[in-house]
């Protein structure tokens, strides 16, 4: 894996500045000078760019400064402008930097940053991830209501003190169940990883009042409350954590269980996304 030379990487850079300037060339490169809405899409989601309004253009990530070309699989490493029914454009990141990656935070949050800097006011979250309550068999998308950032580590520099009371909103959160009034919620609990938790550590984690363990997204909505987005979480569980299910993790399990969701998650996002 490359690990392509940022602006961001220089701590002496303003995030937002390189954020401005990503979204001056996204501007450039699809021709839409404004969206209106932001969706990243994790493991399991990314069928939804396809049905949720037509792609006006799709962008190598690469292409963009700051950015850079996902080396997870089941990540599609593009941003792609789309235009909604209602006329709206939405920008679609496919290339989601994780924390696990070591390349620093501003490079974690960078496309949220981009994305706001577009002039988008709602950030759609979603990723894949492991489920604590034991009724939360894999395939099964919930609202994620909250976070516990349990990376030790904040998209924020200096004495930046944002408020993250209803960061999850609760009015977004409305919307997604007048879709699907079945759809459940949970306390997202970021850790570092890469690797899964153990099982004392998820014992941990629906002591701290967690239900759902991931390695993305906690740092990206703190990022967007504070660059004035709302923002709406939903996560794709793919597996039971680590001691809840008796079986070992596996990736390739993960990516499995996302496929088999991808088409029914695809309508649930989309028919959310079009009540916006
Ligand atoms: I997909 O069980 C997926 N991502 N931390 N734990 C953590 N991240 C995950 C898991 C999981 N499943």
């Amino acid at each position: 894996m490359s690990h392509a030379e940022s602006p961001l990487d220089d701590p002496g850079t303003d995030p937002f500045a390189v954020a401005a300037r990503a979204a001056q060339q996204l501007a450039a490169a699809t021709g839409v000078p404004r969206h209106d809405i932001a969706l990243t899409l994790g493991s399991g989601w990314g069928g939804a760019a396809d049905l949720l309004g037509e792609t006006v253009a799709t962008v190598p990530a690469g292409e963009i400064e700051g950015f850079t070309e996902s080396g997870v699989v089941g990540h599609s490493g593009t941003l792609r402008s789309l235009r909604l029914p209602n006329g709206q454009h939405a920008l679609v990141i496919g290339a989601r930097t994780h924390f696990y990656e070591g390349r620093g935070v501003r490079r974690v949050v960078h496309s949220v940053r981009t994305a706001a800097a577009t002039g988008a006011r709602v950030m759609v979250l979603t990723n894949g991830a492991g489920g604590i309550k034991r009724h939360w068999t894999p395939g099964t998308p919930v609202l994620i209501s909250d976070h516990i950032n349990l990376t030790a580590a904040s998209p924020l520099e200096g004495p930046t003190f944002v408020d993250l009371t209803d960061l999850y909103s609760s009015r977004l959160r409305d919307i997604a169940r007048s879709v699907d009034p079945a759809l459940d919620e949970g306390v997202y609990v970021q850790f570092r990883g890469p690797h899964y938790e153990t099982p004392a550590e998820v014992r941990m984690a629906e002591t701290l009042g967690g239900s759902i363990v991931g390695m993305s997204t906690a740092l990206e909505a703190i990022a967007a409350r504070h660059a004035g987005m709302e923002v709406l979480g939903l996560s794709l569980i793919t597996n039971l954590a680590a001691g809840i299910q008796t079986e070992p993790l596996s990736h390739a399990e993960v990516l499995a269980a996302g496929r088999a969701a991808e088409s029914t998650l695809a309508r649930l996002l989309t028919e959310i996304v079009h009540r916006l």
